[in-house]
């Protein structure tokens, strides 16, 4: 049975989707490949073994066959058109059976889900559990299941299909088809999509992934930190100084290892006790003071323009993609600017991104004044009512001067055309060049005023103490860290967290 038929009982006869509307959404679920009926009818997501192509037919015969016998199995993407009342009754006793069994099927995993999630406690990773219950792959089932949570928990009925055709749209883009490859992708995204504020859960899997993507830096700093502790019966010199080496070897720098050394030994003289067993504690309050920053204005005059830099290669573009499809998650309107115009597969990369989280796109092709692009792109996002506009911008210019001269020209020109913009500059700084983040930190600083910071691929360094530093020397705030290439390899940087993470829980 086609995914649009089961849509349609699962929403009664009165919100059956319209044809054109079931077509639509199918090809927002399926934008860059036609849809054969038989992929539609099938495992779309899941049929690559040789094996399930003659399956596919077998079973797109079968849909024939019932569609000849009686209509009752149609074409899958003409499913919402075939009404069942329409039809004459079933013809043969065969095609009565489908009919039957189509009727019947439903049901019984409904009325099974709907006891399962009535009884569940009130969180989103046990909702979930239940719906992804028995399914381990992508495909009709799950999308089936899918909607029905959402109409369960009263979300609108566009809003479920929309939130179902993206979220299988991203599943094409990233090639995965196993609910473990996905599992967690799809809770962040019902969070956000359901508003479910389940704080606690969202927490715990931020954590797991923080805790994971940090695994070298923890081998690191954990592992040693550990080492000292059992290897030190007090807390004395020679404790204070094996520590300073540690922390200089976690890419800490010297200056700063220095200082949280020496607020380090406060804290221990604070606490009246040198009992190495305390000391972690101790050190995890240090690092959650270190990370705290002031509380700012949060409002903006919208539309929020978002000015990312840093140097070549940190991250920025990626970067940028990874926030523009949060915005999308939250329903914000976002355009994304092309201001790197050095290199046309820089333009083409930004464009690729931008379609896929669903972006509007502005550039001026390559060797364009950035400038202008900002400019541009800073009137569209105000005429045609934009939440968000990122701008990216070239990390690469033949000198430091340049660069930071065309930045402020960029500045320039957003804040001439909309006063306030930008709202953020935020700096992107690779966490594998350790102690460089420094030096970039400083110099685009001076030029342009950060606002934040996000730190990317902390997942392939062993040195993250350079976040340590960097918080400790600038004061800015780090609000993300990239934990990987993926789309949702980007989390928000929490202070608590991530100390807690480095240092291990007792
Ligand atoms: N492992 C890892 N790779 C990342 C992360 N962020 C970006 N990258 C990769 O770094 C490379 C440069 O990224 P790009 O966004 O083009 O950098 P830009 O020059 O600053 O725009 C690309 O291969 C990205 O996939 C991250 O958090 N972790
Ligand atoms: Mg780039």
């Amino acid at each position: 049975m086609g995914f649009f038929s089961k849509l349609k009982r699962f929403w009664g006869g009165a919100e059956t989707p319209a044809p054109e509307e079931a077509g639509k959404r199918d090809a927002a679920a399926q934008p860059e490949t036609q849809v054969s009926p038989e992929e539609s009818s099938g495992d779309a997501l899941s049929d690559d073994a040789p094996h399930d192509t003659a399956s596919a037919e077998a079973e797109q015969a079968d849909i024939q066959a019932a569609a000849q016998r009686g209509g009752v199995a149609e074409q899958p993407h003409a499913a919402a058109a075939g009404d069942a009342e329409d039809m004459p009754a079933a013809a043969t006793p065969q095609a009565a059976q489908v009919a039957q069994q189509a009727a019947d099927a439903a049901p019984v995993w409904q009325t099974e889900l709907t006891l399962a999630l009535r009884g569940a406690e009130p969180r989103l990773s046990v909702w979930l559990g239940h719906v992804l219950q028995g399914i381990d792959r992508a495909g009709d089932e799950l999308w089936d299941r899918l909607l029905f949570f959402f109409r369960a928990l009263d979300a609108p009925a566009d809003e479920a299909s929309a939130f179902v055709g993206n979220f299988r749209k991203w599943l094409d883009d990233m090639e995965y088809e196993r609910v473990e490859d996905f599992r967690s992708e799809l809770q962040y995204r019902l969070a956000l999509a359901l508003e479910l504020e389940d704080e606690e859960d969202e927490r715990n899997r931020l954590f797991l992934k923080l805790s994971e993507g940090l695994t070298r830096t923890k081998e690191q700093i954990t592992r040693r930190i550990d080492g000292l502790l059992s290897a030190h019966k007090q807390i004395d010199e020679a404790f204070w100084e094996e520590l300073e080496e540690i922390l200089i070897m976690a890419d800490v720098g010297y200056e700063p290892a220095m200082e949280l050394v020496g607020r380090l030994r406060a804290r221990v003289r604070a606490s009246g006790s040198d009992d190495p067993a305390l000391f972690k504690e101790l050190m995890r309050e240090e690092l959650e003071d270190i990370f705290r920053t002031p509380r700012r204005i949060a409002a903006i005059n919208p539309p929020e323009v978002v000015l990312m830099v840093g140097v070549n290669g940190v991250g920025k573009t990626t970067t940028i993609a990874k926030l523009a499809y949060r915005a999308r998650l939250q329903g914000k309107k976002v355009l994304i600017a092309a201001g790197d115009t050095f290199r046309a597969a820089a333009i083409e990369q930004l464009k690729v991104w931008a379609d896929r989280v669903g972006a509007g796109f502005h550039s001026k092709g390559a060797n364009a004044d950035p400038a202008a692009v900002a400019y541009e792109a800073m009137d569209k996002a105000v005429k045609e009512g934009y939440d968000i506009l990122f701008v990216d911008t070239a990390g690469r210019i033949h000198t430091k001067v340049n660069l930071m001269e065309e930045l402020q020209k960029i500045r320039g020109v957003l804040g001439k055309k909309h006063p306030g913009a930008p709202h953020r500059s935020i700096l992107v700084i690779d966490a594998t060049t350790g102690q460089n983040a420094l030096s970039q930190t400083r110099l685009f600083d001076e030029s342009c005023k950060l606002d934040e910071i996000v730190l990317t691929k902390l997942d392939g360094t062993a040195k993250g103490g350079i976040v340590v530093a960097v918080a400790m020397q600038f004061g800015i705030p780090i609000t993300y860290v990239g934990l990987g290439e993926k789309m949702e390899d980007l989390r928000p940087f929490d202070g608590r967290d991530f100390a807690q993470a480095l240092l291990g829980s007792d």
